[in-house]
C-alpha cells in the first residue's frame, strides 16, 4: 500500500496510534488537510484566529512560547474552540534534548504542554530517547509526536542519511510517532502522515531563509498529506477566506493524487 495513493479514510485502519486515527478521521470528515501555523504573539489574537479558521482546518499549530501574555486560560479556551470546530492542537515545540530533559519540558514549566497539545514536534538529532522521554509523560492520554526530518529553510542540514535515520526511528516508535515534517516523499508507509510547511501561494521566500511552494506543489510534487500554512493566512486581510481557499486547493490536490 503506497501512502500517496491511499485515501485518508483507508489509512485510519492501518494504525492503532490514537492521534493518527483521530486526525485521519477529521481530515476525511471535514475534507481538510490544512494546518494553520498560528504564529501570533497575543492570546486574544490566537483565539480569534482559531475561531476564524477553525471550520477549515484539521490542525492548529502553535508556538506557545511566543505569546507575550500566556496564561492557562488561553489553552483552556483553545481546547474549547478545538472541540467546537473539530480540529487537533499541535504545539511545534521541536523538542531536541535527552529524554529526561524533554520529559520535564513537556510536562512542566509554565506551559505544561502534555496537558493540552495532541501533538508536538521533535528533532531526530538526539536519537529516540527524545521520543521515549515524551512518551513516558502521556499517562494514558492520547498523545503523539511528529519528527522534523527535513526542513523548509535554506541551508538546512537535514541530509539524506539523517532523513533515513528519522524514518527508522519512526518505525521503531510507531506507538508514539504519527509522521514527519518533510519537504519530499520520505516514506511510503500509509500509517505515517507527512506534514509540509513552507507553503504559500504567490510568494517563494521570506528574508530569513524560509522557502515556499504552493499547496498544489506540496501535495502533488512533494508528497505532503497535510500542508502547513502560516503567514499566507495569518497576514492575509481576510484569514477566514484565505483558510477556505488553502483548504480547497490542498484537498483538491490530494483528491487528484489518489485518483491519478
Ligand atoms: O521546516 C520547517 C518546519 C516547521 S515546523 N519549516 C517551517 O517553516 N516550520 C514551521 O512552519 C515554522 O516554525 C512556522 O511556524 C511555520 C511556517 O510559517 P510561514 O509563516 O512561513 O508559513
Amino acid at each position: 500500500m503506497d501512502r500517496l495513493k491511499c485515501t485518508f479514510e483507508s489509512r485510519e485502519s492501518t494504525t492503532v496510534q490514537p492521534v493518527s486515527r483521530k486526525l485521519f478521521n477529521i481530515m476525511s470528515a471535514k475534507q481538510s488537510n490544512l494546518c494553520v501555523a498560528a504564529d501570533v504573539t497575543k492570546s486574544a489574537e490566537l483565539l480569534s484566529l482559531a475561531e476564524k479558521v477553525g471550520p477549515y482546518i484539521c490542525l492548529l499549530k502553535t508556538h506557545i512560547d511566543i505569546l507575550s501574555d500566556f496564561s492557562t486560560e488561553v489553552v483552556e479556551e483553545l481546547k474549547n474552540i478545538a472541540v467546537k470546530h473539530n480540529f487537533l492542537i499541535f504545539e511545534d515545540r521541536k523538542f531536541g534534548d535527552i529524554g529526561n530533559t524533554v520529559a520535564t519540558q513537556y510536562s512542566g514549566g509554565p506551559f505544561n504542554i502534555v496537558d493540552w497539545a495532541d501533538l508536538v514536534t521533535v528533532h531526530g538529532l538526539p536519537g529516540d530517547g527524545v521520543i521515549k522521554g515524551l512518551g513516558s509523560c502521556a499517562s494514558g492520554q492520547p498523545r503523539g509526536c511528529i519528527i522534523v526530518s527535513q526542513m523548509s529553510s535554506s541551508g538546512t542540514l537535514t541530509s539524506d542519511e539523517y532523513i533515513k535515520g528519522c524514518c527508522k526511528m519512526a518505525e521503531e516508535n510507531a506507538h508514539f510517532v504519527i509522521g514527519f515534517v518533510a519537504q519530499s516523499n520520505i516514506s511510503k508507509d500509509p500509517r505515517f502522515i507527512v506534514f509540509t510547511p513552507g507553503v504559500q501561494s504567490g510568494c517563494t521566500s521570506d528574508v530569513l531563509g524560509q522557502q515556499y511552494v504552493t499547496p498544489r506543489a506540496a501535495v502533488l510534487e512533494r508528497g505532503a498529506d497535510v500542508v502547513i500554512v502560516g503567514r499566507g493566512i495569518t497576514k492575509s486581510d481576510d484569514p477566514c477566506s484565505a483558510a477556505k481557499h488553502y483548504k480547497e486547493e490542498a484537498f483538491k490536490a490530494y483528491q487528484e493524487r489518489i485518483t491519478s
